[in-house]
C-alpha cells in the first residue's frame, strides 16, 4: 500500500527549490539521524545534483551515537559531508558553519580577486517534513526567527532568514514525494513523526517499532517498561506486559493497546525510551546511495 501525502504546497515548494538553486551558494539537507535512509527525499537528491552541500544528521541527540558515527563514516566514504547535530542545543552547528565556509572559500576568493567583498553565504535548507530545518535555522541564527512545531508540515513557504552575520538562510517547507512505497520506510517515517499521524494506524506503527526495539534495544524496553524480553514471551505478549505495566488497561485486566500505542510513540519520539536508531548502515542491505525504486537511481549525491 502506497502512502500518498503530497499536497499542493509540497509540489510548489519543490518547484521553488529548483528555481532558487542558482541563487544560493550551498544547500543543507536535513535528515533524521535515527533513520538516515528513509528520511532522505530522492526527488530532492535529483534536483540538488551538482550543488555543494552538507547533510545534517539532525536530532542526533535522540539517535544511538555509535550508529550515527557509523553513518557519518559511511556517508563520508561515499563523498558526502554529513554532520550530526542537535539543533535545539546547538551542538554540531559550529562544524556546519565552518564547513559552509570551507565549501564556499573558492567563490569568496574569486570575488576578492575581482575586488569585491563577498556577501554573506547564502544557504538553502531543505529536507523532508519535521527533520528540524526551521530549528536548525534558528540555531544557526541564534534567534527564533522560523516557526517550529512537533508535527510535520509546519513551514509552508520559502522564506529568507537573515542572521546579520556571515550567513543568509532560506527556510523551505518539508517535501516528500508521491507514493512512498516501502512498508518499512513508511513505518520509520511515521514512528519519527515525519508523516501525518492519520496516514497509518498508530497501533500498527507502535507494534512494528516495538518489535524492532525488542530486537535492537531490548535493555531500553526492559528499563522503561519493566518487561523481561529474555523470558519466553512473544513480542505481542511483551508489548501487552509493557502496556499493563504503564497502566494502559481495559476491564478484566486486558491491555489497552490503543492507549499504549499513543503513549509509546510519544515516548519514542521524545527520546524518553533512550537514544535509538532504527536504521543501521551495517545492517541495512541498501547503502546510503538512494532510496528510489528505479534501478538508475544512484545519482543522488548532495556533495559533488
Ligand atoms: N531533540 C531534538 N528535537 C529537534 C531537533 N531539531 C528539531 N527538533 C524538534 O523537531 C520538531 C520539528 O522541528 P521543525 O524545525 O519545525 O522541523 P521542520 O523540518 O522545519 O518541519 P516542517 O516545516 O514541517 O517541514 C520541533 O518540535 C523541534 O523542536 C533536534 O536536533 N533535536
Ligand atoms: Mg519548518
Amino acid at each position: 500500500m502506497n502512502i500518498n501525502w503530497f499536497p499542493g504546497h509540497m509540489a510548489r515548494a519543490l518547484r521553488e527549490i529548483r528555481q532558487m538553486l542558482s541563487q544560493v551558494d550551498l544547500v543543507i539537507e536535513t535528515c533524521d539521524a535515527r533513520i538516515p535512509l528513509s528520511s532522505r527525499n530522492p526527488e530532492l537528491a535529483q534536483i540538488l545534483q551538482g550543488k555543494p552541500g552538507i547533510l545534517v544528521l539532525n536530532k542526533a541527540d535522540l539517535a544511538d551515537p555509535a550508529v550515527t558515527q557509523r553513518w557519518q563514516e559511511v556517508y563520508r566514504q561515499s563523498g558526502l559531508n554529513a554532520i550530526p547535530c542537535d539543533s535545539i542545543r546547538r551542538s554540531g552547528l559550529r562544524q556546519v558553519v565552518s564547513l559552509a565556509q570551507q565549501l564556499t572559500r573558492e567563490k569568496q576568493e574569486r570575488a576578492k580577486a575581482k575586488g569585491r567583498v563577498f556577501r554573506p553565504i547564502r544557504i538553502m535548507v531543505v529536507g523532508i517534513p519535521n527533520t528540524g530545518k526551521s530549528a536548525l535555522i534558528n540555531g544557526l541564527s541564534s534567534r527564533k526567527a522560523a516557526l517550529t512545531a512537533d508535527k510535520p508540515g509546519v513551514t509552508r513557504h520559502l522564506s529568507w532568514i537573515r542572521t546579520g552575520g556571515q550567513l543568509e538562510l532560506l527556510d523551505s517547507p518539508g517535501v516528500l514525494w508521491p507514493k512512498i512505497a516501502g512498508r518499512q520506510q513508511q513505518l520509520h517515517l511515521a514512528a519519527t513523526g515525519a508523516i501525518r499521524d492519520d496516514l497509518l494506524s498508530q497501533e500498527e506503527i507502535a507494534a512494528a517499532t516495538f518489535i524492532e526495539l525488542l530486537s535492537c534495544y531490548p535493555q531500553l524496553l526492559q528499563q522503561r517498561y519493566k518487561i523481561d524480553p529474555a523470558a519466553d514471551r512473544t513480542s505481542l505478549q511483551n508489548m501487552e506486559d509493557a502496556a499493563r505495566n504503564r497502566g494502559c488497561m481495559i476491564s478484566g485486566g486486558k491491555a489497552d493497546m490503543t492507549r499504549f500505542a499513543v503513549l509509546f510513540l510519544d515516548e519514542l519520539r521524545n527520546g524518553r525510551i533512550g537514544r535509538i536508531s532504527l536504521e543501521h548502515p551495517d545492517r541495512e542491505p541498501e547503502k546510503p546511495k538512494d532510496n528510489r525504486s528505479e534501478p538508475d537511481a544512484n545519482a543522488d549525491k548532495l556533495e559533488r
